[in-house]
């Protein structure tokens, strides 16, 4: 086809969704400019535009149904009668077997912009303990070198940056050495974009021969995994389970051998860890049970009513919250990219920089969308939930202060640091009113879990009112 062809073909099918603006500058551009436009139009699925237009522009709240709503279940954190006693130890000397075995890898989603936390540059690059001021990438780093050493086994690293963050987290983790691991064993991908829409559906420009685009979404993950080839360097070393997690949990306990055991036993596909929510709109997702499946709701798309209804024991009925921890087998992944699988949109209003009408520079509301991982749960041929400890694993560092922040992380780092501490003898100072006064952080080579400090506690030095002690 020629080029004038090509163009004619674009701009005709552009005509017919209403979105002819983006060829608006043509006479403006050079050739090379020209053909670079073509390329992101034609990239662009056009015959989903019109969806897009029906479900998330001109309907624009998103109204779940909530009549089929049943709360989900999950496995508590301890197990519950000798049964359950015996299915948990079975499952925590599989899930050491996959990890020894190099059967899981570690995968972190790091394509967020982190806007709220007000930091340039990848959210991984935060620096975040309360002691070493480490970063947040160094923390994971260190949790996957120790859990390597421990298991004597290679535990890779999957890393999916969007197209806006990709460049600057490579060279992050170049400039750092990888922190200590083998570069062969960190991939780095990126995730897919989408564009941008005004509040009436046009696709917007982010100059006169660019698509205005934003990171199609955590969901685009499992995509990305299999376009980038991710997928393939898996099967060729054998791993078979991703541990999921986002990158601002400094927290997380990338490999949990309970998880992992549990999720295998049960015969599940995609996995998820739970907290107890803290209140009833509390910023997490929500499980619950749809037609049987296990499906998670964004707090903003929980109906109030359903939000605050409670249990005769004043519980919360949909009291399960989504930490965005979840394992994912490759099988998984391999099965829905070998269908025509899409995830739901969702949308959310945004300032977005582009161009108007006359080609000149503005920012107004628009409409980005992303797709959600959590969406992929009910397509899972079975999903397991793990109810988990707030203070063991969950820290997300969303804001600067306030909840959810920078400075809930550190005294979050600290706390359980003084907990594992404490579990094991140790004295840690407290004031009256309970909280722990000094600054602690255990390094990942020193303690991966509170039952490894036992053995280290003649390496531990008396802790004082006001000590910053970092152990390592
Ligand atoms: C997410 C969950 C929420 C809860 C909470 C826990 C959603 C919609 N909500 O809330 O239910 O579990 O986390 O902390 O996810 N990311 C990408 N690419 C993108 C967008 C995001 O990689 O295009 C990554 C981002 O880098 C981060 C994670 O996804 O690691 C979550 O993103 P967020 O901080 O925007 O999610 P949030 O706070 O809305």
């Amino acid at each position: 086809m020629s080029a004038q062809e090509t163009y004619e073909n674009v701009e005709k099918s552009l005509q017919e969704r209403g979105q002819s603006h983006l060829l608006a500058f043509w006479e403006q551009l050079d050739a090379d400019r020209r053909l670079d436009l073509l390329a992101q139009i034609q990239r662009l699925d056009l015959t989903k535009i019109d969806q897009w237009m029906a479900d998330l522009v001109k309907k624009p709240t998103f109204t779940p149904n909530c009549a089929n709503f049943t709360p989900a279940t999950s496995y508590s954190p301890d197990p519950a009668g000798p049964e359950q006693q015996g299915k948990y130890a079975k499952a925590i000397e599989l899930g050491r077997e996959l990890i020894s075995t190099g059967k899981v890898a570690a995968f972190v989603v790091a394509g967020g912009q982190g806007i709220r936390l007000g930091f340039d540059g990848p959210k991984g690059n935060f620096h975040i303990s309360p002691v070493r001021n480490r970063t947040l990438f160094q923390i994971f780093a260190d949790s996957i070198a120790a859990v390597s050493r421990k298991y004597r086994t290679v535990c890779p690293w999957y890393v999916m940056t969007s197209r806006l963050n990709y460049d600057r987290t490579v060279e992050i983790f170049r400039s750092n050495d990888y922190y200590g691991l083998d570069e062969k064993n960190v991939f780095f991908f990126q995730q897919g974009t989408l564009p941008n829409l005004d509040p009436d559906g046009r696709i917007l420009l982010a100059d006169k021969n660019t698509i205005a685009c934003s990171p199609d979404g955590h969901g685009g993950s499992l995509k990305a995994l299999h376009q980038s080839g991710a997928i393939e360097d898996m099967k060729n070393r054998g791993v078979e389970f991703l541990s999921y997690f986002q990158v601002d949990n400094a927290l997380i306990n990338i490999f949990d051998p309970l998880f992992i055991g549990l999720h295998v036993l049960d015969n599940a596909e995609m996995s998820s860890k739970a907290v107890i929510k803290t209140r009833p709109k509390e910023k997490v997702g929500n499980f619950c049970l749809i037609d049987g499946k296990v499906n998670v709701i964004e707090y903003s798309d929980l109906p109030d009513e359903l939000a605050e209804r409670r249990n005769s024991d004043q519980s919360l009925v949909f009291q399960f919250g989504s930490i965005a921890i979840h394992i994912i087998n490759r099988t998984f992944v391999e099965r829905l990219n070998a269908g025509d699988f899409a995830l739901p949109l969702h949308r959310a209003v945004k300032k977005i920089h582009h161009i108007d009408d006359q080609g000149n520079s503005v920012e107004s509301d628009g409409i980005k969308l992303e797709s959600f991982v959590f969406d992929a749960l009910p397509l899972a041929s079975n999903s397991v939930i793990l109810q988990t400890r707030r203070s063991e694993e969950f820290a997300p560092t969303k804001n600067r202060t306030g909840v959810d922040s920078v400075e809930t992380t550190r005294q979050m780092i600290t706390n359980r640091a003084a907990d594992w501490l404490e579990w094991a003898g140790v004295t840690v100072p407290r004031k009256s009113d309970g909280s722990v006064d000094c600054l602690l952080e255990i390094a990942p080579s020193f303690a991966l879990e509170k039952e490894d400090i036992r053995e280290k506690l003649s390496q531990i030095p008396e802790i004082k009112l006001g000590d910053s002690i970092y152990l390592a």
